[in-house]
């Protein structure tokens, strides 16, 4: 592990190649149950270049009346599909947090995707951390600090990376700014899987 700043924590090749392929059916069964949508801006309903999913308790969801939790699938109607046991077991290892996550928000970036820079809060604990699992193509993820015209700096979050956010780096400003295309062979079309594990909720 490499502490990339207060609370910004980095693991390289968390999963492993086999760990990887795992993790992908699991996810692969997530999507099946609650397909990928499309979010998009609230006020503008501008479309995300991402695509995403959910699973676990709740789910975030975007589009023109804002940003928020909710329990089920914005176009099925259907509740979130559960959390995979390698994604529980991943929070237990890296989060240091004795609640275990009630969200697992799964981006899908295609070739030319971006994430704009945004701080992550919309949840009530800040007091847990945010743990992202990357699959697939490698991303120019880039972070910077409090204040929106901080400093950034940038990390190349490989297949199998992983990168936790707590404590002081809780409510940084982060994005996605490119993927590399063809850097990864685990999805066959190319492309990019990522999973922040959350506690949205106050524990009791
Ligand atoms: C820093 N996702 O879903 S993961 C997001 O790769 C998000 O899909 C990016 O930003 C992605 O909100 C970046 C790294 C990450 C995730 C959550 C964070 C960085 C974070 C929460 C707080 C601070
Ligand atoms: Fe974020």
């Amino acid at each position: 592990m490499i502490t990339l700043a207060p609370g910004l924590v980095y693991y390289p090749d968390y999963l492993d190649r086999a760990a990887q392929g795992l993790l992908l059916a699991e996810i692969r069964a997530v999507t099946r149950a609650a397909p990928l949508f499309t979010p998009r801006m609230p006020r503008t309903g501008k479309p995300f270049s991402v695509r995403m999913t959910n699973c676990g308790p709740l789910g975030w969801v975007s589009d023109r009346d804002g940003y928020r939790y909710q329990p089920a699938h914005p176009e099925t109607g259907e509740p979130w599909p559960a959390m995979p046991e390698q994604v529980l077991r991943a929070w237990e290892e890296l989060s240091a947090y004795p609640h275990p996550p009630d969200a697992c928000l799964i981006n899908f970036y295609e070739p030319g995707a971006r994430m704009g820079m945004h701080q992550d809060k919309d949840e009530e604990a800040f007091e847990a951390p945010v743990v992202s699992l990357s699959l697939g193509d490698t991303a120019l993820f880039r972070y910077g600090g409090l204040d929106r015209r901080d400093p950034t700096r940038s990390v190349r979050l490989n297949s199998g990376d992983a990168i936790v956010f707590g404590g002081p780096a809780r409510l940084i400003h982060h994005g996605i700014d490119r993927l590399m295309a063809g850097s990864s062979s685990l999805l066959p079309g190319g492309g990019r899987l990522n999973l922040t594990l959350r506690k949205v909720e106050k524990p009791l």
